[in-house]
């Protein structure tokens, strides 16, 4: 820590424990069972997500990386922004990208990243101040999908929302995070967002079933994160990681499926579950954006895209939209 970066905790120190008992509680005695995907990111799941964006069969963190890389001096060109707020900011390998970029321009005061991890934001907040001795860095400990409160950030503000996060929220989910975003910006700032593209399923389904059995492995974290804070019983090896592309819907699901009839222990929820033999327990959605669309539930919300990004590939879209 120094006199440039201040760490903000805005989630009461029972947040973790009491919503992942609710989560749990609500996703496992539901038909079909559910969980959220936010409890994937314990610190080994985190590690095994960095470890899938250097997969081979996962594309979408190279090819926003390969838009950020060409558009980031566009981007800070026409946002001349005062201030970057990052949702969820992980790898700061794309965040440096605009850093480098908001910069050069010589606009940028202030970086401002929100995420439910402080140990990821302390992690990330240090090396940034370190290597950008003129930015103020103001993290937030928050879970931006409920609190996106913006306090004295110099303005415009470019708020960042990459990696396709958004695709983790179901439609309805979608429209309540967007009513959030539209309150927190004013009419100067502007919204970064990084939306995954409808393609081959084929292609789809082997980024999210890798064959070295790392998104298993992830998927598969979220039991170990059960089994730990809240005392349940779940074996690993009973399931079986699956990812299906969902056509009606146009998402990639994860699923760990049930190998045979189970019964598991959740103490701290006082739950007893039962599996059948098959029967599916959904770890994740990640849905696949089409351009008309995703302009189209943007507008909804009242904001206006106004620069449209995709890789050379067009697998991977980036996008700027305006309040
Ligand atoms: C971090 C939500 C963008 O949906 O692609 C990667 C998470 N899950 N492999 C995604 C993930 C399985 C990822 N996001």
């Amino acid at each position: 820590m120094n006199d440039r970066f201040s760490i903000e905790q805005r989630l009461p120190s029972d947040y973790f424990a009491s919503t992942l008992r609710a989560d749990a509680r609500q996703g496992l005695s539901a038909q079909p069972k559910t969980l959220p995907p936010k409890w994937f990111y314990d610190e080994p799941g985190s590690k095994l997500f960095e470890q899938i964006t250097e997969l081979p069969e996962y594309y979408p963190t190279r090819a926003e990386q390969e838009i950020l890389a060409q558009r980031a001096p566009e981007i800070a060109a026409t946002t001349r922004a005062g201030s970057l707020v990052e949702l969820g900011s992980g790898s700061s390998r794309k965040t440096r990208l605009l850093l480098d970029a908001l910069t050069a321009q010589g606009t940028l005061q202030r970086y401002t990243p929100l995420d439910v991890s402080a140990s990821a934001l302390l992690e990330a907040g240090e090396a940034l101040c370190r290597d950008y001795p003129a930015l103020r860095v103001t993290a937030a400990v928050t879970d931006f999908e409920h609190d996106l409160a913006l306090h004295d950030e110099p303005g415009p503000r470019l708020l960042a929302f990459l990696g396709s996060t958004i695709g983790n929220l179901d439609p309805a989910q979608r429209t309540d995070f967007y009513a959030l975003l539209r309150r927190a910006l004013s009419a100067d700032d502007v919204l970064l967002l990084g939306a995954d593209l409808v393609k081959d399923p084929a292609v789809l389904v082997a980024a999210y079933d890798d064959s070295q059995g790392v998104t298993e492995a992830f998927d598969k974290n979220v039991l170990q994160v059960l089994n730990r804070e809240l005392d349940a019983d779940f074996d690993p090896d009973a399931f079986e990681h699956r990812a299906v592309w969902n056509a009606d819907a146009e998402r990639i699901e994860m699923h760990l499926v049930s190998r045979s009839e189970q019964r598991v222990k959740i103490p701290a929820v006082d739950l007893s579950v039962t599996f059948a033999a098959g029967e599916s327990l959904r770890t994740e959605i990640s849905t696949k954006f089409r351009r008309e669309t995703l302009t189209a539930e943007l507008a909804a919300a009242g904001f206006t895209v106004r620069r449209w990004w995709t890789d050379r590939a067009a697998r991977f879209a980036l996008l700027l939209a305006v309040p």
